[in-house]
């Protein structure tokens, strides 16, 4: 058994300071290190795919993220993985135990991934180290996976033998706030004014809110149609993880002083839905989430989705967002009690389906479209919701 402590502290030296979760038994013992450390910034996700785009949203915002998980997990990861972790260049650290090892007897759930584990990670660019498995290794291994990152590739700690356990740990004290904690609520769908297009409310969303907030888009024609009307460094264009906007955001959110606003699609939205609980529990104040709700996946040639029985804004509501509104009309004054309160937020913009003729794609390389990106929410210009001046 390798001393923990020592083992954080190597990673806190290189600069690690963020991890982001979904338990596994065999990682007890790192899960109770790290709910007892002041040194790492915790963040349980609701899937491992999540953690993923946490993790993405935090390195982007200049922290340096880890995301820790069983390797059940690895399916819901497969995604973010390949179209977001890879193609934008944005290499991660993974620390993952592994169930269903072949040369060790486990459950029969653990047998087919367990498998097939080491050659999948490596099929999604990730390099495979052997968890240190004595102190003197801790240091020359953590050397060679920050080498890995360094020249841009994913690398993954694979935790072969289960940790050992703190014995008689206290339980948590679980306090169900939601009950007491009911926000507030304007649905304002009553009006009979048509609806806007998709095109014509990001085009409000441009205009409306200030050049030093980000604008984190949704896969398909949402991200299409921001490019074509109005490419800018603090636009990124999610173009794959479908569902991943808003925990890109998340991770974002959490470690910027900038506006963070998501533009969602519906389809995306219900694709990650847990997404919204894990937001609405870290509730970061300078989070807005618009989601664009067409009825369809309009990308794919107008698809229903199931949005017409679902009511979003109660569920960001249920979920502990802010102030949530649903509506499609008088969209900037919406906005505007936004950006003057503290978020999260949410807003449902009842929308036309369609997109324009013209409609075209991002032609950055997605690498690009990253770097500038991060540029852009580090660059130290926030935002005061009051004055809506900048200061440094
Ligand atoms: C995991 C995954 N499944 C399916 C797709 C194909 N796909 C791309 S965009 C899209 C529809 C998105 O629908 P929605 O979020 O409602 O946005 P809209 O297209 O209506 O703007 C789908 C299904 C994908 N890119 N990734």
């Amino acid at each position: 058994m390798i001393n923990l402590t020592m083992f954080f502290q190597v990673l806190k030296d290189k600069g690690f300071n963020t991890i982001i979760g979904v338990p596994c038994s065999m990682l007890n013992s790192i899960f109770d290190f790290l709910s007892n450390s002041q040194e790492f910034d915790y963040i349980g996700a609701t899937n491992e795919g999540e953690a993923v785009a946490i993790a993405v949203g935090a390195n982007l915002a200049g922290k340096k993220a880890i995301v820790v998980c069983q390797n059940s997990g690895l399916g819901n990861m497969v995604n973010p993985l390949s179209s977001l972790v890879s193609p934008f260049k944005i290499p991660l650290l993974i620390i993952m135990s592994w169930r269903g090892n072949p040369k060790k007897q486990d459950e029969p759930q653990h047998e087919l991934i367990g498998k097939i584990t080491i050659d999948l990670l490596e099929m999604l660019k990730t390099k495979v180290i052997q968890f240190p498995e004595n102190d003197l290794q801790i240091k020359e291994k953590i050397d060679f996976a920050q080498a890995c990152l360094d020249k841009g590739n994913s690398c993954c700690f694979i935790v072969e033998n289960e940790l050992p356990v703190q014995k008689n740990k206290d339980h948590f004290v679980i306090e169900h706030k939601y009950k007491n904690n009911l926000k507030s609520f304007l649905d304002l769908s009553d009006d009979q004014s048509p609806y806007l297009s998709r095109w014509e409310v990001l085009e409000k969303i441009i205009n409306f809110f200030p050049k030093n907030t980000a604008l984190i888009c949704s896969t398909g024609k949402s991200s299409r149609e921001l490019f074509t009307l109005n490419d800018s460094n603090r636009n990124f264009y999610m173009v794959g993880s479908m569902g991943c906007a808003s925990a890109i955001g998340l991770g974002i959110a959490k470690y910027s002083s900038k506006r963070i606003v998501v533009i969602d699609g519906d389809g995306a939205l219900l694709m990650k839905m847990g997404n919204m609980a894990t937001i609405g529990h870290y509730s970061p104040l300078n989070f807005f989430h618009i989601l664009i709700n067409n009825g369809v996946h309009d990308s794919t040639g107008g698809q229903r989705t199931v949005s017409e029985t679902v009511n979003y804004a109660k569920i960001a509501q249920a979920c502990n967002y802010n102030m949530t509104f649903s509506g499609h009309n008088n969209l900037e004054a919406c906005f505007d009690i936004m950006i003057k309160n503290d978020g999260p937020h949410f807003f449902e913009i009842k929308t036309a389906p369609g997109s324009i003729e013209s409609i075209g794609r991002p032609t950055l390389p997605l690498d690009k479209i990253a770097s500038r990106f991060s540029a852009f929410i580090q660059d130290a210009e926030e935002y005061d919701k009051d004055t809506e001046e900048l200061f440094c």
